[in-house]
């Protein structure tokens, strides 16, 4: 069994669709091992997209990870990391297959939906920037 982290973005929030994000992951073998809803600080926010620091669109990120509250998750299921990204579709809503999270409910790069951890490696450090070990069951 393999986990993942997963962030409803602001904007999927603000359009209340947690629910019909949450059933993609549940629909497909992913169980909802933990979950809140908070509002990132930008130190948090930061600290959580520190591999894009150096990046043209860190600012941009910052600014709309905190814009309002996320949902933040552990998922978890066989090949999860893979199976989320899967589901979660491209960065870019255009370039999203039809079917997949970002096609439906993201509407820019920037308002994209959902955030999900790209590798096992980095699901252990996200899950563990959010959630102590009694929180996940
Ligand atoms: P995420 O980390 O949020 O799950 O997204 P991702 O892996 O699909 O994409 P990543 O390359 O990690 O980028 C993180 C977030 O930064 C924004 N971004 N903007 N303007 C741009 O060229 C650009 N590239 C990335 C996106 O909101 C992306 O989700
Ligand atoms: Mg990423």
């Amino acid at each position: 069994m393999e986990q993942t982290l997963s962030i409803i973005k602001p904007d999927a929030v603000a359009k209340g669709v947690i629910g019909k994000i949450v059933d993609r992951f549940e629909s497909n073998g992913l169980k909802i091992a933990a979950m809140r809803k908070i509002k990132l600080s930008r130190e948090d926010a930061g600290k959580f997209y520190e591999v894009h620091k150096e990046r043209p669109f860190f600012g941009e990120l910052v600014d709309f990870m905190t814009s309002g509250p996320v949902v933040v998750m552990v998922l978890e299921g066989d090949n999860a990391v893979v199976k989320n990204r899967e589901l979660m579709g491209a960065t870019n809503p255009k370039e999203a297959a039809p079917g997949t999270i970002r096609a439906d409910f993201a509407q820019s790069i920037d308002a994209n939906a959902v955030h999900g951890s790209d590798s096992l490696e980095n699901a252990k450090g996200e899950i563990e920037f959010f959630f102590a070990k009694r929180d996940i069951s």
